[in-house]
């Protein structure tokens, strides 16, 4: 008989629990170019300080979560270099100063292999990570997360990563629409506009959860470390 206990975690709009064996880390996106200069985000026209507070509190939330066993998945958002799987709506979109595909200082623009579309230095997946590469906005169009998911175990999803309102909404919306129970870190998610950054949260957990919970890491964190070791997958 399993008799392990889920842990909980005090979340918006109720508590949020757990069993760190079914439950992954998802950390979206935390790619050069959202991060960095000379990126995607930059040729929007996005001040991308705006999400590099994130990478402190991210950095924790991983390491704890690695040390638990848990499953950790990494995404990137980013097209093949013939741009084949990018849809003419995406490439075409809006007038940024440099478009998909377009050369940069660190590669092209949001292209599978370049510098800029990897993931940052201070959250580089480990050895074994999954790391999805996505086409679009959410992580289960076009790609394996979803069959990932399943064989893996997980039924409950800690999401991280950037943007809030882009990236990390449309993943948590297409999960919940497949049944899995998501919590968003808020302190873990970065928006290049405040104002996105405080809605996007709310969204999430409004009218009794929406499509999902919120918490800050420090409270997910404080509820990881009550796991008992024997509840750990090795
Ligand atoms: C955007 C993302 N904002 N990762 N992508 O285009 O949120």
């Amino acid at each position: 008989m399993d008799v392990r206990q889920p842990l909980a975690v005090e979340a918006a709009p109720y508590p949020f629990s757990f069993d760190p064996a079914e439950t992954a880390l998802v950390v979206i996106d935390m790619q050069r170019d959202f991060l960095e200069p000379g990126g995607f985000g930059e040729s929007l026209g996005n001040d991308v300080g705006q999400l590099r507070k994130v990478i402190g509190p991210l950095r924790a939330v991983l390491a704890a979560c690695r040390a638990a066993g848990m499953t950790v998945i990494h995404t990137r958002e980013g097209h093949l270099p013939d741009l084949s799987d990018c849809p003419p709506a995406k490439l075409l979109r809006g007038s940024p100063s440099a478009r998909i595909g377009d050369p940069g200082p660190k590669g092209r623009i949001l292209v599978r292999g370049e510098e800029g579309h990897d993931i940052i230095d201070e959250l580089r997946p480990e050895p074994g990570e999954p790391v999805i590469d996505k086409p679009g906005k959410g992580a289960f169009y076009a790609t394996e997360f979803g069959d990932l998911l399943i064989s893996q175990g997980v039924h409950k999803l800690v999401v991280t990563g950037v943007t809030t309102e882009v990236c990390v909404h449309t993943t948590v919306r297409e999960a919940n629409d497949r049944g899995y129970e998501c919590l968003v870190l808020s302190d873990c998610v970065g928006s290049y506009f405040p104002e996105f950054q405080r809605a996007g949260l709310e969204m999430i957990a409004a009218q009794g959860g929406i499509f999902g919970w919120t918490a800050p890491s420090e409270v997910f964190l404080a509820a990881l470390a009550e796991a008992p070791a024997t509840s750990r997958p090795v």
